[in-house]
């Protein structure tokens, strides 16, 4: 008896060590590393994942087909604070209180990269936030004053502002990859955010990419002529037309003396150029001087369309230049992961602030619900987690990152998040999805580019949008028979039955994500009262 319980022992404690360790060691799977990879103004139009028709990004490309490519990824609200507001507290921007670019961010507001870092994550920000203070929640950050600078940038820190001598992609990419080189706690997972300031306007390419890219022409967009019948006054009176509003100096680097010699005046300055160091601007007037003089000797016979298409040309010769530069650093970062094989464990993202005019409807900038601005791009890699190559259709929202990433990180959302996790989406269990329209907010007018406040939702067939303030104008589309949204369907009899369901929806998510007529108002007397609007 004696002889064969010291035979059992062993036997019953390794069964009851295993037993135990067995729903634990699930629990705790290892956590993964965060990679948040943010552009600013990066449209979807422009990552060859999406469309091959504008340029090649090879590297941002590879987390879709090693991951996930979301073909209907929205923003709340299409502007750059309030955007990045959402994605860190998992709030519509009416609950975060972040409504516009104009007012400081609450930092009493929790956001997920607290949680993580209390959680145990290693936490590093570096590049742009754009929030008039500091971010919180961050062991380590290198972040650029407001917009910052695309030529030798400044940089704020936890240890005091520096400059330094380059082109701002590059740099951001060098800051953070010293950070993972040098100050990785590998015993910790790490939560990166990693900012580009790219594309945003003016579009200042690196000098490797400006000679190639500013010979390239481009196909023209099918709605680069709209004349907006059908839509209400917001469309007609934005101001962010290629034509009238992009500006020859500023936007398309055509120097003061070629405006001189034509006449013409403009608001802005020079949009960056003049931060260039003596070098730099002698590479930079090799290619930009003989293009103006070509201006100047063609533009006085220059017709309106000749002249949008020219300054649209110029225009996407400079953007997307700026993106090639993106592409190449991400491919950096994605080459480090896998050479100190952290990729497998690691969720990459890829997104952007929210989406941009690439000449459509005749404009640049965003803000609108109109898809180029309202979409985004979205590609996750997690090669633990999620099948390669995976096309993913689902409406999901930068609102929805802070609960994934707290739920891939095994820790508690806050009760108060709005958003729903992806990871249902990245496992392929998507039984428990269930989300049939997004809402949409956007809020700063009177202000640049004058797009009228408004608010609205999307399901997959329609979207139905409320333009307020100085109007009170509605707007439906069909998006299954109107893809490029240029028919406003409103007032059509055969869509009656669908504007009241459509309506009926719209009322009920208001109040699911609690916003009203009565908090706009509010917001409205707030900004009266501070007087940013009158
Ligand atoms: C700047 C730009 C605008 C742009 C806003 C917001 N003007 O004000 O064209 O819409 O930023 O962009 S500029 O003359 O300063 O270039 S955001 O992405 O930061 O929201
Ligand atoms: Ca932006």
């Amino acid at each position: 008896m004696k002889k064969s319980l010291s035979i059992c022992l062993p036997i019953i404690l390794t069964v009851l060590l295993f037993s135990c360790s067995e729903p634990s060691s699930k629990k705790k799977a290892k956590r993964p590393n965060i990679v948040f990879i943010m552009s600013d103004d990066h449209a979807y139009q422009a990552i060859s994942a999406y469309d091959t028709t504008l340029i090649r990004t090879p590297n941002i490309d590879r987390l879709a087909q090693e991951g996930m490519l979301f073909t209907n990824a929205s923003v709340t609200n299409s502007i750059c604070a309030p955007s990045r507001a959402v994605i860190l507290t998992g709030k519509h921007s009416h609950m975060n209180g972040k409504i516009d670019n104009l007012s400081p961010f609450d930092t009493t507001n929790i956001t997920f990269p607290r949680l993580l870092q209390k959680a145990g994550y290693q936490t590093a920000m570096f590049g742009k936030l754009h929030f008039g203070n500091n971010p919180k929640g961050f062991d380590e950050f290198k972040i650029l004053p407001g917009q910052g600078d695309y030529y030798n940038p400044r940089f704020i820190t936890k240890d005091g502002d520096t400059t330094i001598t380059g082109y701002v992609t590059d740099i951001i990419t060098d800051l953070t990859m010293d950070w993972m080189k040098k100050r990785r706690d590998t015993a910790k997972p790490f939560l990166l955010m990693y900012l580009h300031k790219a594309p945003h306007r003016s579009w200042l390419p690196a000098k490797r990419h400006y000679p190639e890219f500013t010979k390239n022409e481009y196909p023209l967009p099918e709605t680069l002529f709209d004349d907006y019948q059908t839509r209400g006054d917001a469309a007609k009176t934005a101001e962010m037309g290629i034509l009238k509003d992009m500006l020859l100096k500023y936007d398309l680097k055509v120097p003061e003396q070629t405006l001189k010699d034509l006449g013409i005046s403009e608001r802005l300055g020079a949009g960056g150029v003049n931060r260039l160091n003596a070098s730099q601007k002698a590479a930079w007037d090799s290619i930009y001087e003989p293009i103006a003089k070509d201006f100047l000797e063609r533009y006085p016979s220059m017709t309106d369309a000749a002249l949008t298409i020219w300054k649209y040309q110029r225009y996407l010769q400079d953007y997307l230049g700026t993106i090639a530069a993106v592409d190449e650093n991400v491919g950096r970062l994605l080459d480090y992961l896998d050479a100190e094989n952290l990729s497998k464990n690691t969720l990459v993202v890829y997104t952007s602030d929210q989406g941009f005019y690439l000449g459509e409807h005749g404009w640049f900038d965003k803000r609108f619900m109109y898809n180029e601005s309202f979409k985004t791009p979205l590609l996750i890699r997690w090669p633990n987690v999620i099948t390669p190559n995976t096309t993913e259709d689902e409406m999901v929202q930068n609102l929805d990152f802070a609960q994934t990433f707290l739920e891939a990180a095994q820790v508690e959302a806050p009760k108060d998040m709005q958003g729903e996790s992806l990871m249902p989406l990245l496992n392929s269990e998507k039984d428990t999805w269930k989300r049939d329209a997004v809402y949409y907010h956007y809020y700063e007018y009177p202000a640049e580019h004058a797009v009228k406040r408004h608010y609205g939702i999307a399901t997959k067939k329609y979207k139905l949008m409320h333009f307020y303030y100085d109007v009170d104008q509605w707007e439906l589309y069909d998006l299954e028979n109107d893809a490029t949204e240029t028919n406003n369907v409103y007032n059509e009899p055969e869509y009656q039955e669908i504007v009241t369901e459509m309506k009926i929806k719209l009322k009920q998510t208001r109040e699911k994500y609690k916003d009203s007529e009565a908090l706009s108002n509010q917001y409205i007397n707030l900004y009266k009262e501070k007087g940013y609007i009158e």
